[in-house]
Formats: C-alpha cells, sequence, structure tokens
C-alpha cells in the first residue's frame, strides 16, 4: 500500500515550535505560508525560494502551502479582484516553478476559522479548543449586538444565550471578544479589528448569499484551476470551520453535496479538497468514510482531528483517535486513494491539545507541539496497523 507523507504545520520562523521539532516529531514535510505578504500582493519566487532553503537547511521539504490566503475582494467578486486574480496565477506559477506543489486555501468570508474558548479543560488536565453555540449567540446578539442578528436564532437559543450573557465576566467579554473578532492564525495579515471594523467587514457581504458566493468561488476557480492543471500544482479547498452560517455569513462549503458540486463545477484533477476531518466532522450529516472513498481521488491534501459533538451543536476538539470521527475507516480510505492516485497524500496531525510542558509555553492556538506529536505518532501507527495488516 502506498503510505501518506507525514507532514506539520510551521507558521514560520517566529512559530515557537521550530523546524528541529519538526523533524524530530517524525514529519518530512512542512506545511507553512509567507505570513508576512499581505493578502492579495504576488509572492516572488526569490522570497519563496527563501522559505524553502530555511525548511530545506532542517532536513524537511516544503511540501504544502497553507494557505495562499484568498482576498476578500474576490470573495465579494468586487473592487480589485480582477487583480488579485491575476495575482493569485502569478503565485501559482511562482510556487510550481520553485517546485512546490500544493496550495491550501478556504473562501470563508471574513473569519477563518472559529472557536469561542482556546483553553477547555480536559477531565486530564490537557487543554482543548471548544465551539459553544450558547457563547458564540451571546457573542452575536449582546456584545456584537448585530443588526437583525435575533432573526437568526431560535427564541429557545436567544434565551440561552441571553443567561448566557448575564452570567459573563468582563474578563469573559473580552477574551471571547478576541477570539471571534481577532480570529486564530490562518491565512491572514490583515490588522486586528475592533468590533465596528468587525461589524463593517460583515456588512460588505451583504446582499451576498450562499448561491452568490459559490458562484463567485466556481468563477475564480475556472480562472486558477486550468493554470494549477498547467503547472503542475494541486488546489485543496479548506472547509468552513464550523461547517454551518455564522454572523450572517454565507457558507458554501461544510457538506458532502457542497464539495460534490465544487469538484463537478470546474471538473479538473488540480481542482481538488482539502479533507479536513475536524471541520467536516462537525456536523453528524457529513459521513467522513464515504466522504474519503467518494472523494478520494481530488483529496490533495488531509488534516486529520476529531471532534466531540452535542446535542446542541457544541464541540470541542478530542484526541486524534477519540470523539466523533471514526479516524480507522477514513485512514484506510485514505490509503486506498494514495494507492489509486499513486501519490503519497499530505496528512497532517491537525491541532492538539495543550499538554505537558506545552501548558507552560505559549504556542498558536491548536499548533503546540506535544499534543500534535501525540496525534502524528497515534495517526503514524494507524496508518502502519492498517498498512500491515493488509499485506498479512
Ligand atoms: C485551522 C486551519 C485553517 C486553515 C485555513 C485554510 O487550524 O485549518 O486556518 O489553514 O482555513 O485556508
Amino acid at each position: 500500500m502506498k503510505r501518506l507523507e507525514q507532514t506539520w504545520r510551521w507558521y514560520g520562523p517566529n512559530d515557537p515550535v521550530s523546524l528541529a521539532d519538526i523533524r524530530q516529531a517524525g514529519a518530512t514535510g512542512v506545511v507553512t505560508a509567507l505570513h508576512q505578504i499581505p493578502n492579495g500582493e504576488v509572492w516572488t519566487e526569490a522570497a519563496i525560494q527563501e522559505r524553502i532553503d530555511l525548511v530545506e537547511a532542517a532536513g524537511l521539504t516544503w511540501s504544502v502551502v497553507e494557505s495562499v490566503p484568498v482576498h476578500e475582494d474576490i470573495k465579494r467578486a468586487s473592487g480589485d479582484y480582477r487583480r488579485y486574480i491575476d495575482n493569485y496565477k502569478t503565485c501559482i506559477r511562482n510556487l510550481a516553478a520553485r517546485g512546490v506543489r500544493v496550495v491550501t486555501y478556504n473562501f470563508m468570508p471574513v473569519m477563518d476559522w472559529t472557536r469561542t474558548e482556546l483553553e477547555y479543560k480536559m477531565p486530564d488536565g490537557s487543554e482543548a479548543l471548544l465551539f459553544d453555540k450558547g457563547a458564540f449567540t451571546a457573542f452575536d446578539l449582546h456584545i456584537l449586538k448585530r443588526p437583525g442578528a435575533a432573526a437568526d436564532y431560535t427564541p429557545a437559543e436567544r434565551e440561552a444565550a441571553a443567561s448566557y450573557f448575564t452570567n459573563m465576566t468582563d474578563l469573559a467579554i473580552e477574551r471571547l471578544t478576541t477570539f471571534v473578532i481577532a480570529g486564530l492564525p490562518g491565512g491572514t495579515t490583515e490588522a486586528k479589528p475592533t468590533l465596528a471594523s468587525f461589524q463593517a467587514s460583515l456588512d460588505t457581504y451583504r446582499g451576498i448569499d450562499a448561491e452568490q458566493l459559490r458562484t463567485n468561488l466556481i468563477n475564480f476557480l475556472k480562472e486558477i484551476a486550468p493554470v494549477a492543471q498547467e503547472v503542475g500544482v494541486k488546489l485543496a479547498i479548506h472547509p468552513d470551520d464550523p461547517p454551518f452560517p455564522l454572523l450572517g455569513l454565507p457558507r458554501v462549503l461544510s457538506t458532502a453535496a457542497d464539495a460534490q458540486h465544487l469538484l463537478d463545477a470546474v471538473d479538473l484533477p488540480a481542482n481538488g479538497l482539502c479533507f479536513c476531518t475536524g471541520s467536516y466532522g462537525a456536523r453528524p450529516d457529513n459521513d467522513l468514510p464515504a466522504m474519503a472513498r467518494d472523494f478520494g481521488e481530488r483529496i490533495h491534501f488531509a488534516h486529520l482531528r476529531s471532534t466531540k459533538r452535542n446535542a446542541a451543536g457544541d464541540f470541542y476538539e478530542a484526541d486524534h483517535l477519540a470523539g466523533d470521527v471514526d479516524m480507522y475507516a477514513v485512514m484506510k480510505e485514505l490509503l486506498l486513494a494514495a494507492g489509486k492516485q499513486d501519490v503519497s497524500i499530505p496528512l497532517r496531525p491537525d491541532h492538539g491539545h495543550r499538554m505537558l510542558d506545552d501548558l507552560r509555553k505559549w504556542a498558536n492556538p491548536g499548533y503546540s507541539a506535544i499534543g500534535r506529536l501525540r496525534g502524528l505518532a497515534e495517526l503514524r501507527g494507524l496508518e502502519e496497523g492498517i498498512i500491515r495488516s493488509h499485506s498479512a
């Protein structure tokens, strides 16, 4: 059986988890981005090469870009979007010229991934990331006070949010606000917003519903996928995280049907998915092993982690082999997909609990070393077991 390529996300030279750490974790590939370049601007070949040199000096390979961020003008198909699409094409060409051949991106308006608590205590003392719908609703209705927000919630949800808010201290309000509006480290380098500027960003999506956003995404892909195909780059779109609409913003990549629609709309092998089991897995109606099987030939990158949901739709990030995702079945399908593609599809242990020594250190939320080390080790063992028993 073909193995998967074990990779690890690195936020660049300022990441407290170093390239040497990554090598000791047993990854061979690095997932990184030129976060210092403003969204929408071209990544020059020289800047790309500089990053390659850093990674290779540590005995590793730059396998995946995560992300080349998509400018908001492209998502809205407004303003300078033609220029930004041209720049995106140039980035793809420049990456290909330097041998970096998988590009991750997302098409979530305004916010990348969103959580309401970054230090959710697990029974074993480690800390996980949490999305609590009640907290998020309290933010929307009582902190942001988004105009028209009440109509997006049921009376029961509004009541729960009101009582949640009543019990919040000033500090809790400040923390929740920072988590939501300043966002978590992803692809963006934009200035940190205030509540007012955040609301202004939301307002720029007035009149853009899911159908319109989907059209904008497909039009973008119709432009960039042929370029990627020509130069041998694989595009891997990251799903919505969490996989449902937030703050009245449209979401277009939350379900298997969404993914299928996108793959069919621009039917080129280069147009593929980042199969993030944690994001898709936060919805009970996404059957992850079936998705891995059905989309196998178009999965260009895998983020492996698991969430644990409750009936209300809250979820926390569980250990990689725990939670609601059947990781064994997903891994098996990914190995079969790698065989069909004849490619070692890159995987990375996505997020991890903050644990052991990391509880005393700062790291990007979700991206401390030891929790991911545990995740990668477990995933690697799972892969080994499947491969051995398959060929026994
Ligand atoms: C979070 C990440 C996301 C992801 C982007 C891809 O941990 O999975 O920030 O990198 O959405 O564009």
